[in-house]
């Protein structure tokens, strides 16, 4: 092996290594998705979803709108799928979950989580992939 390919060869894993994990959107694209999904929510549902007494997390455009959310342990939680069109679901996998069923649009799915304290990743089956659609649920202490 040349002397020259093998530089060549780590400065490419290098950039491998260095380049970001490919994500759907950045923080910036997801902030105006939510902020589509809240409006979506309201004309749907006729009030802010922070008005319905329980956490809401609104599915929109392969995005968890919050994508991370902080709870008590035994919180209800909602998962509200505000899309036109395509179904979502909500699996907590690495916690050993099912997954839920498909939630389609304009569909709601409520949940009680018995989950651990910290940060729990989840995923939605048909889209964690290839949209990176992910989200965390922390759990209080
Ligand atoms: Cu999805």
């Amino acid at each position: 092996m040349g002397k020259l390919y093998a530089l060549a060869m780590t400065a490419a894993m290098v950039m491998l290594v260095l380049s970001p994990p490919a994500r759907a959107q950045d923080d910036a694209e997801r902030a105006k998705i939510c902020e589509k999904a809240e409006q979506r929510y309201q004309k749907l549902f006729g009030k802010p979803s922070r008005d319905e007494g329980v956490t809401i997390v609104k599915m929109y455009k392969y995005t968890f709108c919050p994508q991370h959310l902080k709870i008590k342990k035994g919180a209800k939680v909602r998962w509200v799928n505000v899309d036109k069109r395509t179904s979502h679901s909500v699996w907590f996998q690495e916690q050993g979950g099912k997954e839920s069923d498909r939630i389609f649009a304009e569909e709601t799915v409520n949940m009680v989580l018995d989950l651990p304290p910290g940060v729990n990743p989840y995923i939605c089956g048909p889209h964690w992939e290839q949209q990176g659609m992910r989200g965390t649920i922390t759990i209080e202490p």
